[in-house]
């Protein structure tokens, strides 16, 4: 599949201030694509803001290590301050509810918006849409519009971009890395991304309470229906006791599909608010998408989520009813 970017062109050339935002948690791919783009319209003189809808997570600050550039929606930055924005540029993303705290304001703002995104699960956001299910990153696509319109990879911008696509492709071992991955990926390193320093930055900054978390869920991990299913839990005391964080738990679900024969992999994370944030992870071709939409979620094939509202003791049993009977042929 391969976009037509005179779409984003045109935006660009007609409009003078974005915002460009991404969904809630943000992760590589989200934070990555949105120092892309927010370095590519500033390079083409616009004014643009980055809106991040949740707190960026530590390990990321890598990305904007002078915290200039990633604003807080709700605390650094408030919609009074964004009525200047004549453009929205939403990443990573294609849904109301992944935009957190966002999402008011994001609907009832008066300029154009367009999304530029990877996911399969979409609602109409009055935007246009320049989509590509199958692409490995939304900051490949973000990469490949670069090129496209003729913009130039900055360090700052192929650091961004490169992580985003080291993040979602498991760091070139998903299924979705293909040749053109490898070949962007060369091309952002050619212009000043450090794939050794991002990868120090990511995995060898933990703090003593993620690793301990790492414990605790590996310590709970339990496959059921002969070993083609395993799952484990994380409580909001896990996080007191072990003194780690939400954040924390960031691609931690990817243990429970490296136990061999385990076709789908489950998490479930208690929230502070309230609530659970399911993760799925398949191998085999179990469709993750399409479980989390049982849930009000989505995501990929292969990888999906969704946010439950009951507590863990309802959540869980539900959770691995719905697994099961994927499983089903
Ligand atoms: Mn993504």
């Amino acid at each position: 599949m391969s976009i037509d970017w005179s779409k984003l062109a045109d935006l660009i050339a007609r409009r003078e201030r974005f915002a460009v935002t991404t969904h809630v948690r943000p992760d590589g791919d989200a934070l990555g694509s949105t120092v892309g783009m927010v370095g590519y319209l500033r390079q083409m003189g616009k004014d643009a803001r980055a809106i991040i809808p949740s707190q960026t997570p530590p390990r990321y600050d890598f990305l904007d290590p002078d915290h200039t550039l990633f604003e807080h929606f709700g605390t650094k930055v408030t919609p009074e301050d964004l009525v200047d924005r004549d453009a929205l540029i939403i990443l990573d993303l294609s849904s109301w509810s992944q935009m957190g705290d966002v999402q008011d304001w994001a609907r009832s703002f008066p300029g154009e918006r367009l999304i530029i995104d990877h996911h399969v699960s979409q609602d109409d956001m009055g935007a246009i849409v320049l989509k590509d299910t199958s692409a490995e990153a939304t900051g490949a696509l973000v990469a490949r519009a670069i090129k496209a319109l003729g913009g130039t990879f900055t360090p700052e911008i192929a650091t961004g971009l490169l992580t985003a696509i080291l993040m979602d492709t498991g760091w070139f071992h998903h299924p979705n890395t293909k040749p053109e991955t490898l070949r962007v990926a060369a091309e952002l390193v050619e212009h000043g991304a450090p794939i050794d320093g991002i990868y120090r930055k990511l995995f060898e900054r933990s703090t003593l309470g993620r690793i301990k978390l790492i414990g605790e869920i590996l310590s709970k991990i339990e496959t059921t229906e002969d070993g083609k299913i395993a799952y484990s839990i994380v409580t909001r005391e896990d996080f007191v006791k072990t003194g780690s964080i939400p954040a924390d738990t960031e691609d931690l679900i990817d243990y429970t599909v490296c136990i061999e024969g385990v076709e789908v992999g489950v998490l479930l994370i208690e929230q502070n608010k309230g609530g659970i944030k399911l993760s799925l992870r398949s191998r085999n071709g179990i469709d993750c998408s399409a479980l989390a939409g049982q849930f009000g979620g989505g995501g990929h094939k292969a990888a999906a989520g969704a946010n439950l509202p009951d507590p863990m003791s309802e959540s869980l049993p539900r959770v691995l009813a719905a697994v099961k009977s994927a499983l089903k042929p």
